[in-house]
């Protein structure tokens, strides 16, 4: 599938997603929604960390298309948050990280893209909100359940009720993101932080991520006996074993993700 909307780059292991419709600051509208479910599906075999960010220096994006939603009745209304849901899920249960490098303004949909990465990191001069009920809606693509996760329900709620858009510093303070950086070191930082993950295991990071995510919605019993279904898994990879000798004689290992 050709892509309009989306532009990509590959560097070792690292494939960096850039949302593109700087018309609309990046703005979410049903194609590019099915632009990006087509390139994580078609993801180049070589990525084990995927960046996503915003093109230009203004918005990471600036929420769905108000343009598209305008005129939608009940049945398109639910259609059109399902595919952004969908998307978003695709995103969420990718077996490799995700980092979401938030360049600018992540409003609405925006917002609720950066929350279904694995990781939030921001320029200085990023600006979160969820201000859909300004908009008559409410959040379409997951809001309303990943943001209460994130950063709790009480600010989940503040967010949501009053729309306000926050700072990266504040973002930083309730836990939004995990850290702030000056514009022009963002992509750096985020290169950066995923070579570190290129270092380990790529098997065990999955695992580890499925760990995460499945076990954050069961009861404590259940989320142990998966973490420890897991953990035996790693046992029968050649990556455990090359770890383990690796340390043992003292030596830099070489995983191969098997
Ligand atoms: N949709 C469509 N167009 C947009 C959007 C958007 N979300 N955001 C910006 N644009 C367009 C503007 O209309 C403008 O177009 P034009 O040049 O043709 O007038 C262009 O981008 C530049 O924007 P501004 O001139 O407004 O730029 P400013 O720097 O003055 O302001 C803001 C930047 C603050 C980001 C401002 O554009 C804004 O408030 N945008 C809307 C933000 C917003 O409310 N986002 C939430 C949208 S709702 C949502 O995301 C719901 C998700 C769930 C959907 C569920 C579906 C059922």
């Amino acid at each position: 599938m050709e892509y309009n909307f989306i532009k990509i780059e590959h560097t070792q292991g690292i494939t960096i997603l850039k949302i593109s419709a700087p018309k609309s600051l990046n703005a979410l509208n049903s194609t590019i929604l099915k632009e990006l479910s087509d390139c994580l599906s078609h993801l180049d075999a070589a990525t084990r960390v995927l960046i996503i960010t915003g093109d230009g220096e203004k918005s990471f994006v600036a929420g769905a298309d108000i343009s598209e939603m305008a005129h939608l009745n009940e049945a398109q209304g639910y259609e059109f948050g399902r595919l952004g849901a969908q998307v978003f899920r695709a995103i969420e249960t990718l077996p490799i990280p995700v980092i979401a490098a938030v360049n600018g303004f992540a409003l609405g949909g925006g917002c609720e893209l950066a929350m279904a990465c694995d990781i939030r990191i921001a320029s200085s001069k990023a600006k979160f909100g969820q201000p859909e009920v300004g908009l008559g809606i409410i959040p379409g693509f997951s809001g309303t359940y990943r943001l209460p996760k994130i950063v709790g329900q009480g600010h989940a709620k503040e967010m949501i009720y009053t729309g306000k858009v926050i700072r990266a510093d504040e973002a930083l303070r309730i836990g939004l993101v995990n850290a702030v950086y000056e514009p022009e070191q963002l992509m750096e930082k985020a290169v950066e932080m995923a070579q570190m993950m290129l270092h380990n295991a790529p098997v065990a990071i999955s695992l580890a991520k499925q760990s995460i995510n499945e076990g954050y919605d069961l009861d404590a019993d259940a989320a142990i006996a998966l973490e420890n279904k897991l953990f035996g898994k790693c046992f029968a990879t050649s990556d455990q074993k090359e770890g383990m000798d690796a340390f043992l004689n003292k030596r830099q290992a070489e995983f191969n993700g098997k």
